[in-house]
């Protein structure tokens, strides 16, 4: 997209220069030049999450488009992939500062066959940020992997992501194999990723689906204060 970042200093554009500058960037898979920009715009004082949104989000936003429509291809869209890492790490502490005792436990994982981990990283950055310690298992987890990691952790929440239309249906798998192993209740499930909806969420038997990352770090302790109340009641 950009043709020559190399001349540009970063330090001397204007935010809304720097917006787009970290835009093109991301498409470029620059991934010095992203870090260095977020570092700049946290200088400014802009906070981490409009970071996130403005320029890493919205940036791999437009990436995806130009991917949809044979503009990019893999590789470049892996480069786009870590450059947005270079960025998420700064932002990761940031978001993660609470400094409050752990609410709840989730495990998080992204569904087999997929290999996407952007979006769950996120919510797994939103989730800490909002007191939860978070256990992140990775990419391309089967139904024994997630089993396994309920059993060792004994999570509250059980976040499974899916990126692609062909592997959302794992989730039903995996439900699927809690309720007939008797296990269903013991967990609240959460679910998301692009290609998903609420109706999705429910078809598949989620307590939840999450839109984004934010909304699943308000879903998460909502639905654990609700059940404890529950229990309390019982
Ligand atoms: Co892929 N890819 N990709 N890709 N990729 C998409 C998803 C696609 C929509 C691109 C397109 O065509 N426009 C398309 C899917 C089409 C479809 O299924 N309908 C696609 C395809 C086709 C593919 C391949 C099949 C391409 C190929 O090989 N021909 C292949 C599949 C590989 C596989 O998984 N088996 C593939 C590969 C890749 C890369 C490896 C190159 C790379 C992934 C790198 C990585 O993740 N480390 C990649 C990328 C980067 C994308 C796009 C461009 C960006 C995804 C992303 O990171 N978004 C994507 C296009 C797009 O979505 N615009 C695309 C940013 C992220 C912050 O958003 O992940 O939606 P998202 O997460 C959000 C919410 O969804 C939600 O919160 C997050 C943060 O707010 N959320 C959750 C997500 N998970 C959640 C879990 C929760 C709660 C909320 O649990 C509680």
């Amino acid at each position: 997209m950009t043709e020559n970042s190399d001349e540009v200093v970063l330090s001397e554009l204007s935010d809304d220069e720097l917006i787009e500058q970290v835009h093109d960037d991301l498409y470029d898979g620059l991934q010095d030049e992203v870090a260095e920009s977020t570092n700049i715009l946290l200088s400014r004082n802009w906070s981490a999450d409009k970071i996130l949104n403005d320029a890493l989000v919205e940036g791999m936003r437009i990436v995806g488009i130009d991917f949809r429509d044979g503009i990019l291809f893999v590789p470049e869209v892996l480069l786009s992939a870590n450059a947005m890492k270079g960025g998420m790490a700064i932002l990761q502490p940031l978001l993660a500062e609470s400094g409050i005792e752990p609410i709840g436990k989730i495990v998080i994982g992204t569904v087999k066959g997929d290999i996407h981990d952007i979006g769950k990283n996120l919510v797994a950055m939103m989730m800490e940020g909002a007191g939860f310690e978070v256990i992140d298992i990775g990419i391309n987890q089967s139904v024994e992997d997630y089993f396994a990691a309920l059993e060792k952790h004994k999570p509250d929440i059980l976040g499974m992501s899916a990126l692609l239309t062909t592997t959302m249906p794992y989730m039903k798998i995996v439900i699927d194999e809690m309720i007939a192993t008797g296990i269903r209740d013991d967990y609240i499930v959460l679910v998301g990723g692009a290609p998903l909806n609420a109706e999705f969420g429910e078809a598949v038997g989620a307590d939840g689906y999450c839109r984004d990352a934010a909304q699943a770090a308000e879903m998460g302790p909502q639905l654990i204060r609700e059940r404890r109340e529950v229990a309390n009641c019982a």
